[in-house]
């Protein structure tokens, strides 16, 4: 296995809100907001310069308007926009790290881990500062990375330094790394394991690694009383994985909003064929169509149907994306603003590739 990185975004809605209101470097929060009353909901994430006059994730919306009173700076509070976001994500990965990667994989909207083809640990450095730098310079967001062995000292390293940090891990020093933690930085170890464990009288990462294999098997089972010591130990076999389910999303707005289906439909050949361009490139197949709505009220719905064998092709799409327009403007009374479809459910095409490819 080459070395892996961990790309972990920093406040990531925070910094894609804060960069599409040119709002950077300024205190910001993203909120989802119940729409109970003004001010009801939570924040979801927020720039670190709201952080620091202690705004946090999960806070509500009224606790976090207070904090921002109470200090001297100006706080922007916007609301979510997760599709954005997953666009915003899904570009990073198609523009700036799918083509640095052996193996990709999208563990989150704003994490993934790659798996590089070297071995060597100054290459894979610079490779990870190649990716900040592309990162910034093209899409004005930053991120932090972890380099190592394996993808759970990876991920824990781009934990240690954020906003825009890069911690390497050699396999030399995974030990020394791991035994510098808190038993509660390694993922997956949750609180009632912590106290678990610390009811047997281990409290640090290294009486965890060091730990009588019996008794941890004894309380926890075999299986994971096992794995708790590898991670302490920064052990860890599993594989990037490369996902699978990646899908082709192309949107459009209408010249003017609309209810009218033919008027609607004209969109969707220019649409379909786009999609089919992006799959053929990739040599794919979809297996399902989604139609994308935004309506006046900015509202977004989506509608999708399954297609009972993948085909890459361009009359399907738009047939689908059809009887789902009709559909839809049958059982909503929405007037339609953007509308867009969506290739989904994609898989390789096995064999040869395209005539187009082969020349
Ligand atoms: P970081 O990684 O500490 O620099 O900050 P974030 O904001 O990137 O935090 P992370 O990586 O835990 O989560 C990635 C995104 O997921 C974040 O930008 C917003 C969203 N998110 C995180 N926690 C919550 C939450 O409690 N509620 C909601 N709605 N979204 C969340
Ligand atoms: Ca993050």
């Amino acid at each position: 296995m080459g070395v892996i990185l961990h790309v972990d975004m920093d406040a990531f809605y925070a910094s894609v809100e804060a960069q599409r209101r040119g709002l950077e470097g300024e205190p910001l929060v993203v909120g989802v907001y119940s729409g109970r009353t003004e001010d009801s909901g939570a924040v979801s994430t927020c720039s670190y310069e709201a952080r620091e006059i202690g705004i946090h994730a999960a806070m509500p919306i009224k606790t976090a308007k207070k904090k921002a009173d109470n200090s001297d700076k100006e706080v922007s509070f916007v609301p979510m926009d997760k599709e954005y976001y997953d666009s915003f994500s899904d570009r990073i990965q198609e523009e700036i790290l799918q083509e640095r990667a052996e193996k990709i994989e999208k563990a989150s909207i704003d994490e993934f881990y790659i798996e590089l083809k070297t071995e060597n640990y100054k290459q894979a450095e610079n490779v990870a500062k190649e990716i900040q730098a592309s990162i910034k310079e093209e899409f004005e967001v930053t991120c932090s990375i972890g380099v190592g062995p394996n993808k759970l000292v990876a991920k824990i390293a781009s934990d240690r330094d954020k906003p825009e940090g890069l911690t390497k891990v050699k396999p030399e020093e995974v030990q020394e790394f791991m035994y510098g933690l808190e038993i509660s930085d390694i993922h997956g170890i949750g609180d009632r394991t912590e106290e678990k464990l610390s009811e047997r009288g281990i409290e640090s990462v290294q009486e965890l690694a060091e730990a009588d294999p019996a008794l941890l098997v004894r309380e926890f089972g075999e299986k994971q009383g096992l794995k708790l010591r590898e991670k302490a130990r920064g052990e860890d076999d599993s594989e990037v994985e490369e996902s699978q389910q990646k899908q082709v999303t192309r949107i459009t707005t209408l010249e003017e909003n609309s209810r009218n289906s033919s008027k609607i439909k004209q969109v969707f050949p220019e649409l379909a064929s786009d999609i089919i361009e992006k799959l053929e490139e990739e040599n794919m197949d979809y297996g399902s169509v989604q139609l994308i709505v935004i309506d006046t009220e900015i509202q977004m719905h989506t509608r999708s149907t399954s297609l009972k064998t993948r085909v890459r092709n361009n009359e399907t799409l738009k047939e689908k994306g059809e009887k789902l327009l009709e559909e839809f403007l049958e059982a909503s009374n929405s007037t339609i603003r953007r509308v867009g479809l969506r290739a989904s459910d994609l898989k390789k095409r096995k064999g040869q590739k395209s005539m187009e490819q082969f020349f």
